[in-house]
């Protein structure tokens, strides 16, 4: 355990963003980058006051190329920052909500976890000459507060040496057990322990949802399910759950082993990357019915993950429910799932600015507590932990947001099991009669329409734009709030126009430059952003959103009843001028 100090200097870009820093492969595998980052976060837990000698630093990746590489080389770094026991998942795997149940749920209070790396660059590709990421999360389980990230920043700003316990034997991660290595003279000695990566989360998801309930469910004759793991980190945690505790054919689980490059694809649950699951539920890649499915039997239910298993993709027989409707609407029938039903019902709810106001209308009927925040998880963990911090109580509490995520706070990221899980809930318990025809997903979305209204809504993503025109035409926007606010153009009526800002209402905190926008009288919107987890460039955002009440209207094509809009997004923003890019990369 003999501690080197290697010099070191400071590398630019280390910034995390919206949820860690994601960069090239190739980056990090460039030493020291990773290193660089991990003493700085060290350096900035000393700072804040987290004391690392006690307790547990749990370790694991949703298993991208360099996942096991850079396990190693954390291990050492924490060996020789004073940590003395980690916990590591096994074959280097944890998705990203099992490392936050790991964190909550996982030993008795002395060992408990106080944070965690989690390796992944979420639903960006993998591979030697794709993405690799890092991304730190607390002892409550939730991505570091921006208070940390920026420390860590600062830190990986003037870094000059890191710490490494060089001589740290290779850990085995295939094999469940403890290696404990002590330190020449015994003075000190340092344990790791390659733990199961599905137990805690299986476990937790358990004592949520009605498993026999669902299982009734899936015995049916005319229900059937099929859940893609798209070669992501979700394939163990989809065996455990459907074959293991819920008794399913492994048939009904496809790209369920995780793979260093997620087979080279795009694990990113959505229409266009989830493109076998999206044509096996007789889907086109617009969420339209695909005439080529007329006459087949296809899957009653479908759902997908991303690299790191947080985020989701809920299907019907040819039916897409957008992720903004399926909070909403999991909000709406919370109390399908005994969790929420047992407290008493739902408490609170949350969705990030751009997602639609779906949720807001169900909040607004069950008479809850309602939050807009910026985007990214990490704001709605004070929300989830107010009372704690001397606030008041929203628990139990549903959160979502547009990019195909949803969770509670069961735990405090997104968790793309619960979501589906939630979703099977509810469709049990709207077919606990056999005899009774089945009521489908698209029969509870329609139902759901027909009581709220529906948010038509699309994202335009423009990836690869150079950061220097996509900061112009943001800019641009900034200098027309004043003139736009009021006025009148192509039909519409802007109420107003500006960027959003959030205070949290938990610690005050003030997060700035949120997104920029456009506010239309009858409650359309139109929103841009720049994303915060790309590696190179800059992508572009355009949210489109329109409400419809008129019972006569909510069976409209999204793209016909939104063009309007978009028409209006691009002509005020001069998207297409100032960047030169026609047409965008994906719509969702
Ligand atoms: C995107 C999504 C955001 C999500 C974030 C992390 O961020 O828009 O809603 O929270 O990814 O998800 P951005 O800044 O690129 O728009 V994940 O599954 O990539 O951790
Ligand atoms: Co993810």
């Amino acid at each position: 355990l003999a501690v080197t100090s290697v010099p070191s200097a400071p590398i630019d870009g280390q910034k995390p963003g919206t949820s860690g820093l994601r960069k090239p492969t190739k980056t990090f595998m460039k030493d020291p980058y990773l290193h660089n980052f991990v003493q700085s976060t060290f350096d900035a837990l000393k700072g804040t006051g987290t004391d690392v000698t006690q307790g547990t630093l749990l370790i694991g990746g949703d298993g991208r190329y360099f996942n096991d590489k850079a396990i190693q080389i954390i291990i050492k770094i924490a060996a020789a920052n004073g940590v003395t026991r980690m916990w590591v998942g096994q074959d280097g795997l944890l998705s990203t909500p099992a490392a936050s149940a790991v964190i909550r749920e996982r030993g008795p209070e002395s060992q408990k976890a106080f944070g965690c790396f989690i390796l992944t660059a979420s639903h960006n590709p993998g591979g030697p000459d794709e993405d690799f990421g890092i991304k730190y999360n607390c002892e409550n389980g939730g991505p570091a507060p921006e208070k940390l990230t920026n420390l860590i920043y600062e830190n990986t700003r003037t870094i000059s040496s890191y710490k490494s316990c060089e001589a740290f034997p290779e850990v085995d991660v295939k094999a469940i057990g403890a290696t404990e290595v002590k330190a020449a003279g015994g003075a000190r000695s340092v344990t790791v322990d390659v733990v199961s990566a599905t137990d805690e989360h299986v476990g937790l998801l358990k004592t949520i949802f009605d498993f026999s309930a669902i299982k009734a469910l899936l015995a049916r004759e005319d229900f059937s399910l099929l859940y893609d793991s798209m070669h992501g980190v979700q394939g163990p945690y989809a065996k455990a759950v459907f074959v293991d505790e819920l008794g399913a054919d492994p048939s009904c689980l496809s790209n369920a082993t995780p793979k260093d490059d997620f087979g080279g694809g795009h694990a990113d649950p959505n229409l266009t990357y989830a493109k076998d699951l999206v044509k096996a539920m007789g889907l086109t890649n617009k969420g339209a019915k695909d005439p080529e499915s007329e006459g087949k039997k296809v899957p009653s239910f479908g759902a997908a993950a991303d690299g790191d298993a947080d985020r989701n993709m809920i299907l019907g027989d040819r039916f897409f429910v957008t992720p903004s409707d399926s909070v909403a609407i999991i909000a709406a029938q919370a109390n399908c799932i005994p969790y929420f039903k047992s407290k008493g019902g739902l408490k609170g709810v949350a969705r990030s600015m751009p997602t639609s106001g779906a949720l807001d209308l169900v909040a607004k009927k069950m008479n809850i507590n309602f939050f807009e925040t910026p985007t990214g998880w990490k704001f709605f963990g004070n929300l989830m932990d107010s009372k704690e911090l001397g606030g008041q109580d929203f628990s139990p509490f549903i959160c979502g947001e547009e990019s195909f995520g949803t969770g509670s706070d069961h735990v405090r990221e997104k968790d793309g099991m619960w979501a589906v899980l939630a979703w099977l809930s509810i469709l049990a318990d709207f077919n606990k009669d056999p005899a009774q025809k089945l009521v489908t997903v698209e029969d509870i979305v329609r139902q759901h329409w027909a009581t709220y209204g529906r948010n038509y809504y699309t994202r335009y993503d423009y990836e690869g734009v150079s950061a220097e025109s996509a900061n112009k035409m943001m800019d641009h926007m900034r200098s027309h709030f004043a003139d736009w606010t009021g006025a009148e153009m192509d039909g519409f009526s802007i109420a107003k126009a500006d960027e959003f800002e959030y205070k949290d209402p938990v610690d005050g905190s003030i997060a700035s430059r949120q997104g920029i926008r456009i506010l239309m009288s009858d409650g359309s919107r139109v929103v841009f952003r720049l994303s915060g987890t790309g590696s190179v460039g800059a992508t572009i955002r355009m949210y489109i959103e329109k409400y419809e009440k008129d019972a006569d209207k909510l069976d409209q094509v999204p793209s016909e009843a939104l063009s309007g809009l978009v028409a209006l997004g691009l002509k005020l923003s001069q998207l297409r001028e100032l960047t030169g890019r026609e047409n965008p990369t994906v719509i969702t």
